[in-house]
């Protein structure tokens, strides 16, 4: 008997099918520009490359950007961004995601820099679609990976970033890289994503990054060892009832987890599970208001017949109870 899971029955099962198939889609970063729902994904290829704990097989070279109607039908607008166009990248285009300021689209997107470090980018384009033409260099103090951006009510803007193993976060700390640094130990607190408000004209971070503190019940940073409950990767942040919530990935447990603040500085607290595990070793989501309706966007590999690499883009209703806690998914229940 193959212990090879049954793809066709897991696509009947699953709570949603993949907003697009002729192409491979991960990582979507959802937002809401002029009241028209578009998803910034990862655009995953099989660039033949073997597969190591550093994610060198997600060897993406370029973006598509995707809008969804009110059929959630997805339309792919074409390339938005390629590597080659990029001055300061070599490869990887990894998770991205957009914000709208006056007009003007910015689209942020982690690659690595011809010394193969990551570094956040940042290209500028006057329509939500792209294209979008890239600064010439990275966003001054960025490392890691998985840029979320959120706009507060205020009109402020807050980039969070970070991603452990291939997104290079357990080589830094207080910011500053080191090759010796590793993992902290199971009993100390985990790695934590870092925050940064961004500039007026939204191409760098307007202050040091500072950490962004996820609390267990007794208001205790969480423990490496930890790991159902620990930061991982995939940063998002949004605001339901004028509180943050701030959601991210468990990584190696396959969670998507969210923790709740006063601040989109933090901390925030534990409060638990937006998303069981999907099929495919990532997870990652963004969460989005749209149509009266808040939504969760996130992607498996159930198409692909469980290749990680090979992803797609894929959205759910989510829902709120009283107390604001957010009832958890199960991706093929
Ligand atoms: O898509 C490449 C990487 O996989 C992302 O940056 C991570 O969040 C994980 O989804």
């Amino acid at each position: 008997m193959s212990n090879e899971p049954n793809y066709q029955e897991l696509a009947q099962k699953a709570i949603s099918q993949p907003l697009v198939t002729h192409i491979y889609t991960a990582d979507p970063s959802a937002h809401v520009f002029d009241g028209k729902l578009y998803i910034y994904p990862s655009h995953d290829i099989d660039a033949g490359i073997p597969f190591n704990d550093n994610g060198d097989h997600f060897g993406m070279e370029d973006y598509h950007v995707l809008s969804v109607n009110d059929q959630l039908e997805a339309t792919d607008h074409g390339v938005a961004l390629h590597v080659k166009d990029v001055p300061w990248a070599s490869r990887q285009m990894w998770a991205p995601d957009a914000a709208e300021k006056s007009g003007k689209y910015y689209f942020y997107f982690p690659a690595r820099d011809h010394e193969q470090m990551f570094r956040i980018g940042v290209a500028v384009g006057d329509s939500p679609v792209g294209p979008f033409i890239a600064q010439p260099d990275y966003i001054k103090g960025s490392y890691s990976i998985d840029p979320a951006v959120f706009k507060d009510e205020d009109g402020s803007y807050y980039m969070y970033v970070g991603g452990i193993w291939g997104g290079q976060l357990q080589q830094y700390r207080d910011h500053e890289w080191n090759a010796k640094h590793e993992l902290p130990a199971k009993e100390e607190p985990a790695l934590r994503p870092y925050v940064a408000k961004l500039s007026d004209d939204m191409l760098e971070f307007a202050e040091p990054p500072r950490y962004v503190d996820i609390l267990d019940e007794n208001g205790d940073l969480l423990l490496e060892g930890d790991n159902d409950r620990r930061f991982f990767e995939a940063s998002w942040v949004h605001k339901y009832n004028d509180k943050y919530y701030f959601s991210y990935s468990t990584g190696d447990t396959h969670y998507i987890c969210y923790a709740i603040g006063d601040s989109p500085y933090g901390p925030f607290t534990y409060a638990g599970r937006i998303l069981e595990p999907v099929i495919g070793w990532t997870s990652h989501h963004s969460i989005a208001e749209w149509k009266g309706k808040w939504w969760l966007f996130y992607h498996d590999s159930v198409l692909s017949e469980g290749v990680t690499h090979l992803r797609s883009v894929k959205m759910a209703e989510i829902r709120y109870d009283a107390a604001g806690r957010i009832e958890t998914l199960k991706p093929y229940s």
